[in-house]
């Protein structure tokens, strides 16, 4: 075993004892220090330098109390979390998410994929995450406000423009980001727009925020496909999730003429064989808050199964996991290895096992990781920021113009990357490298501390 491999060894078998209550940080962390075992038999100055071992430890994690009281004047305790991962190359960046399956673990997990994802942006933005196991699923508007506000009664000591810039994750959109930035701007008495992304056009948000992680996702893909003389036009695509990143990965594939015709939420899933129509999803979800079952009223031709994971059997060109964590297994990417599929790329956040992930390499599937295909969110949060500091705004088209940029050269790097360290055409291998190469030598440049 080479200095660089024992290194690796160690460092996972350490954290697998301190953090043996987390496994979803475990499996993103084994992940990227498996990739870098070859970037540092060139780089024994990183090894000196101890930056695995530091890279792996959050820089700060808070957790508190939030206490609020429903419309029934009942009081509810939620616990409240910012993990502030990683601060070389920026302050730290990264969503917050409200969901009853929320822990320190979850939160972990998520700051540090951010660390990579930031990276790889080229944007100059550290790794960060929090939320809540707050679950605002049939909560009035009043009881989300509520809740949010005294979130960040707490919060705002941690967080500021230049120190940690939180937005939206799953269970976060525009109405939350609107209560929490409201009250931010009270307890400050300052009107300090770049200290959240995420926010509403009239106070400081940016056009194309919303679509950003969307969209990207699509950019991303694109570039994939166009690598290998392909196109997603005509291409048949299944897309987990009915929220923010899922339908507005919706919106672009079909603009670049592919045909979605699957949707889930977190208990089912609807086919609809004619093309999903997404007006009627964008109703359904994002104005109603409703049930995705409720599609197949609209749409005769389309049915709805129970059961969110079986969305994974239906048969198409191209896979977009964009739920959740963990919602492919080996089972699954078998099913749509067997079923034909040519492309993986996820906008979710690590939705497909390691096994999975196997899976698609071993079948020569093509296969984008979060952390380089979803990365136009944050990518976008940054520009977001960049228009606050400036006190303007850009066009739509403009914010447009720049993400599509920065999808595709994101692309470039992980593909390039993999490339350079032997590994060709596989993106997590590059996407790791290249998102770990600028943190590290961040660190070193900075010093022990
Ligand atoms: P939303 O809250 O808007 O939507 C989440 C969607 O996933 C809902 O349709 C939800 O269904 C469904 N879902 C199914 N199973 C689960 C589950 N177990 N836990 C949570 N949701 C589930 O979130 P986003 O669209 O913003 O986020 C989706 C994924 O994309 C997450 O992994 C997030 O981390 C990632 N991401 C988000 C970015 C952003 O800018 N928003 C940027 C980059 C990544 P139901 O309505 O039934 O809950
Ligand atoms: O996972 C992610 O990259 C996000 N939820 C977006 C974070 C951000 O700061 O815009």
């Amino acid at each position: 075993m080479s200095r660089a491999e024992q290194v690796c060894k160690e460092v996972m078998d350490k954290l697998q004892i301190k953090s043996k209550h987390e496994p979803e940080f475990l499996q993103a962390a084994e992940e990227v220090v498996e990739s870098l075992a070859p970037v540092l038999e060139h780089h024994p100055e990183f090894l000196d330098a101890g930056i695995i071992e530091r890279l792996v430890e959050p820089e700060r994690c808070i957790v508190f109390k939030v206490t609020w009281m429903d419309d029934q004047h009942k009081v509810h305790v939620n616990r409240g979390f910012r993990v502030q991962f990683n601060s070389a190359i920026g302050p730290y960046k990264g969503g917050m998410r409200f969901h009853p399956s929320v822990n320190l673990g979850i939160i972990k997990f998520l700051g540090f994929e951010q660390i990579f994802k930031n990276s790889l942006t080229g944007l100059p933005i550290g790794g960060g995450k929090g939320g809540s196991d707050f679950d605002p699923k049939g909560k009035s508007d009043a009881e989300v406000m509520r809740f949010c506000q005294n979130f960040m009664m707490e919060l705002y000591r941690h967080i500021g423009q230049f120190l940690d810039v939180p937005a939206g994750d799953t269970g976060v959109g525009a109405r939350e980001i609107g209560y929490l930035y409201g009250i931010y701007k009270k307890i400050r008495n300052t009107f300090e727009a770049g200290v959240l992304t995420g926010k509403g056009l009239t106070y400081g948000g940016s056009l194309a925020r919303k679509q950003a992680t969307g969209y990207g996702l699509l950019y991303f893909v694109d570039e994939m496909l166009k690598d290998k003389g392909m196109s997603i036009r005509g291409k048949e695509i299944i897309v987990s999730g009915s929220g923010n990143v899922a339908i507005y990965a919706t919106e672009k594939a079909q603009e670049l003429g592919g045909k979605v015709v699957a949707l889930s939420d977190s208990n089912g899933f609807i086919h609809d064989p004619d093309g999903i129509v997404l007006d009627s999803v964008r109703q359904i979800k994002e104005i109603e808050r409703g049930r995705i079952s409720e599609y197949v009223k609209h749409h005769p031709n389309a049915t709805y199964q129970e059961g969110w994971k079986n969305i994974w059997g239906v048969k198409a060109d191209i896979a977009l996991p964009c739920a959740t964590e963990n919602e492919i297994n080996e089972d699954w990417a078998k099913k749509l290895v067997e079923n034909g599929v040519i492309l993986v790329a996820e906008g979710a956040n690590m939705p497909s096992s390691p096994e999975a992930i196997k899976i698609f390499h071993d079948n020569k599937i093509m296969f984008g990781p979060a952390k380089a295909a979803n990365a136009g969110g944050v990518a976008t949060s940054a520009l977001e920021m960049t228009q606050n500091s400036m006190r303007l705004h850009w066009t739509f088209d403009e914010v447009d113009q720049k993400l599509k940029q920065i999808m595709a050269d994101i692309y470039k790097r992980a593909s390039s990357t993999a490339e350079e360290y032997g590994y060709k055409d596989n993106l997590v291998k590059g996407a790791n490298i290249a998102g770990f190469l600028k943190v590290a030598n961040t660190m070193l440049a900075q010093g022990v501390f």
